[in-house]
């Protein structure tokens, strides 16, 4: 009988890596939650073919669904991808938040604690839980102290994760996963906003029609930003070792949101000059045209302003290193935006 493993999140950019992933390399049974959506958005599972991988009702808002997820397909690994995982709306929808990225865990724990408890557990812990940082670059011994509802919920969920590893021996891990990105990034964040929207430009200077310039907010945070497949691995050799143990995931390497537009305006070969400081700071290209400008509406709240990650335990432990860099990641993200401009 081959293993049997319910991933969460399977629509968005994680889940979906970790179905493909699990299908290359190993013989599992795949059960993919997705909840119901008024209209489905499949974009990133299209493709599958297998039925190896088949889609199960799971709405991590609905603690029914999770328990009988758990009864009916007895799991022998629970990966947890699902989230409101954008920091932005978590302002917006903070008890929403908090019910789906900390509340569900707790209805998973008990799920599996009740009735699988030789299941093993990962949930998707993030860089934000270390927010305001107090050191750099961060490890696992950074403190929590998260600045958004967001932040505060996955540091929560980590509470949760711990709480019931040491009280019932439970092999639950929650990984710190620092940014991570791809052609499957969701259009809101930062780096998939600036490469599809610059491919978008240069598809308009190619025509000759109107250029609409980029609006982003905040151009001087910094991140560590890697490439979601690099981490997928990661995740997989967290859930399969011999104790459970959590790890960072990250590059090591940061650049400033500033860095990331600069970057891929080179990959798409636009010479652009700045001029402005701050909500005045403009981008425009060789003839004038502006190309970006600042609109305070992305702005945070509360800032993070930077992350930068310390991998050094899951390279020495895990035997786990990021592969693709920072250019490598902009120029993949870029190329496949302005291909499906084709
Ligand atoms: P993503 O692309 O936004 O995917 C989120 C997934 O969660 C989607 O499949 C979404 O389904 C699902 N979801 C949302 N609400 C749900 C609900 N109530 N019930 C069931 N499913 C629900 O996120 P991602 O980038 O793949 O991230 C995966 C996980 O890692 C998340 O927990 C995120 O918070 C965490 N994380 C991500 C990063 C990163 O840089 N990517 C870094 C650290 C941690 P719909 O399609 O139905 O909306
Ligand atoms: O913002 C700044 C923004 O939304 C990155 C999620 O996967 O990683 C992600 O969270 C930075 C922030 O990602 C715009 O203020 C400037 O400083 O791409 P983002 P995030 O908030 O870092 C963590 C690790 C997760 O766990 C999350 O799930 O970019 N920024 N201008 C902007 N951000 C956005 N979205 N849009 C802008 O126009």
């Amino acid at each position: 009988m081959s293993k049997v493993i319910i991933t969460t999140g399977v629509t968005g950019q994680d889940g979906s890596l970790m179905a493909e992933y699990l299908l290359k390399n190993t013989d599992f049974k795949i059960y993919g939650g997705v909840r119901r959506l008024s209209v489905s958005n499949y974009d990133n599972i299209d493709h599958i073919r297998d039925k190896r991988f088949e889609l199960i009702n799971i709405d991590l808002s609905d603690s029914h669904s999770i328990e009988q997820a758990i009864l009916k397909y007895k799991p022998d690994y629970f990966i947890n991808f699902g989230a409101q995982s954008f920091v932005g709306s978590s302002w917006d929808f903070p008890k929403q938040t908090f019910e789906v990225n900390a509340t569900a865990v707790l209805d998973i724990l008990e799920g599996i604690r009740t009735h699988q408890p030789n299941c093993r557990f990962y949930n998707a812990g993030s860089s934000e839980e270390f927010g305001d940082v107090i050191t750099t670059p961060q490890n696992e011994k950074h403190p929590l102290r998260p600045r958004s509802p967001y932040g505060a919920s996955k540091a929560s969920a980590r509470h949760l994760v711990k709480v019931y590893r040491e009280s019932y021996g439970l092999y639950a891990v929650q990984g710190w996963l620092f940014n991570h990105e791809g052609p499957k990034r969701g259009y809101e964040f930062v780096t998939r906003k600036i490469t599809a929207g610059i491919a978008k430009i240069k598809k308009a200077m190619e025509s000759n029609s109107e250029i609409a310039p980029l609006e982003v907010g905040n151009m001087d945070a910094e991140r560590d930003w890697s490439d979601a497949e690099d981490f997928i691995h990661g995740v997989w050799l967290m859930l399969n070792q011999e104790e459970p143990k959590e790890y960072v995931l990250s590059s090591g390497e940061v650049n400033t949101v500033r860095d990331f537009i600069k970057t891929c305006f080179k990959c798409a070969e636009i010479n652009i000059s700045f001029s402005g400081e701050g909500v005045d700071e403009k981008i425009f290209d060789e003839k004038g045209n502006l190309l970006l400008k600042i609109n305070p509406k992305y702005y945070r709240l509360a800032e993070v302003n930077l992350l930068k990650g310390n991998p050094y335990r899951a390279i020495h432990e895990l035997g786990w290193r990021p592969n693709s860099s920072f250019k490598d990641l902009v120029e993949k993200m870029y190329k496949n935006d302005y291909n499906l401009l084709k």
